[in-house]
């Protein structure tokens, strides 16, 4: 894809479902951050550094990054900056919903609790300023600025239980996302190393999230555990993120099923999760018409951007602006926020739609 095509896809619309908030932080904000705990001999900084840059990780590596990326950004303040920059970001690109996931934390060390975490998250969203954000389902809660009409996105926030958790940790989650739900929080995300961590652990949170009528999104099948894969479909999420390694059997079952599937070309090939590009899995369920929406996952730590992921798969699998442009209107088929949300954002891509070529 030349430049032209890149700005072609920044110029589009684009909805974004499956973004990490720590996996999303600048690079430029990482360093930045590593220098000044260097400077105070809590990291050694050229060790660091090097570690940040790198760009062919394992998956198992990406998870040793982000342990060091929590240990950067873990303060309410940071947490706070990360934020408004991670949205003004998306924002930039063109991006005009953007659902964001995080995981609350709890370092006594520094007073915080989940609450206190996600609280420092709110801030960051309402201290942005280079666009106006519709956070809340009310949609009384927007930033805006001398009444004059602006660029626009929505934010809702899917609150991520991390696979290293335990029940009461994950139930704990959910039970913040209740408290937190007229502040834009809409869901629960099951996420962290796949290879740590069981199903059973987090079915009594999830379950009660269903109960309570939050949204579900699993990352799923990120390593070819087949019976886990199973119970993840038998339980019926809204969404799934990856499905990598499926096995025929759930293959079937995903299909019939049509749980719409989020995408992350880059993040999966960097991972070594899918060994190339031409072999991905988009293909076969593009082709089947299967519900799919593409996303970047982690965008800082990846090195990409919405635009990118869509230019890659139009150079990759063919796809013409048409059929971008189809792809990316469809994702709000398959978004959390209520009918209103999704009457605008349709109308966003009509007028859109006139413009582009
Ligand atoms: C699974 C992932 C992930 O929550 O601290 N995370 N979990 N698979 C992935 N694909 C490679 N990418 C990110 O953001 C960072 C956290 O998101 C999860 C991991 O738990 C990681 O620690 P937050 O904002």
């Amino acid at each position: 894809m030349n430049r032209q095509d890149m700005e072609w896809c920044v110029s589009m619309p684009k909805v974004e479902l499956h973004a990490h908030l720590n996996g999303s932080v600048r690079n430029s904000t990482l360093l930045e951050l590593a220098r000044v705990l260097g400077e105070r001999g809590i990291i050694v900084f050229s060790e660091v550094e090097n570690v940040i840059m790198k760009d062919d990780r394992t998956l198992h590596e990406v998870f040793k990054l982000f342990d060091l990326i929590h240990i950067l950004t873990t303060d309410h303040s940071t947490v706070t900056r990360i934020t408004t920059e991670v949205i003004e970001d998306f924002a930039s690109e063109n991006v005009v919903y953007l659902e964001l996931r995080t995981t609350p934390k709890r370092n006594d060390s520094i007073g915080m609790s989940k609450r206190s975490y996600m609280e420092a998250v709110m801030e960051g969203l309402k201290a942005v300023s280079s666009v106006d954000v519709d956070y809340a389902p009310t949609g009384l809660k927007t930033n805006t600025f001398n009444g004059t009409t602006r660029k626009k996105i929505y934010v809702r926030f899917l609150l991520s239980i991390d696979r290293r958790e335990s029940t009461e940790a994950a139930m704990e989650t959910v039970k913040l996302a209740l408290e937190m739900r007229d502040l834009g929080v809409i869901g629960i995300d099951l996420s962290g190393n796949p290879i740590v961590g069981n199903w059973a652990t987090f079915l009594p949170a999830l379950k009660y999230a269903r109960e309570q009528g939050l949204y579900l999104t699993l990352h799923c099948g990120e390593v070819p555990n087949q019976e886990e894969i199973k119970a993840m479909i038998d339980f019926l999420p809204q969404r799934i993120g990856h499905a990598c390694c499926f096995e025929e059997e759930n293959w079937k079952k995903l299909k019939s099923l049509k749980i719409p599937v989020e995408i992350c070309l880059t993040s999966n090939i960097r991972t070594e999760t899918i060994s190339s590009i031409d072999i991905h899995h988009f293909v076969d369920l593009y082709k089947a018409k299967h519900p799919l929406i593409l996303c970047t996952d982690d965008s800082g730590v990846f090195s990409t951007c919405l635009s990118g992921e869509y230019c890659l798969a139009s150079s990759a699998f063919g796809l013409g602006k048409t059929e971008m442009f189809q792809l990316a209107e469809n994702a709000i088929d398959f978004i959390f926020a209520d009918d209103g949300v999704k009457e605008d954002l349709r109308a966003t891509f009509e007028v859109a739609a006139e413009k582009l070529d």
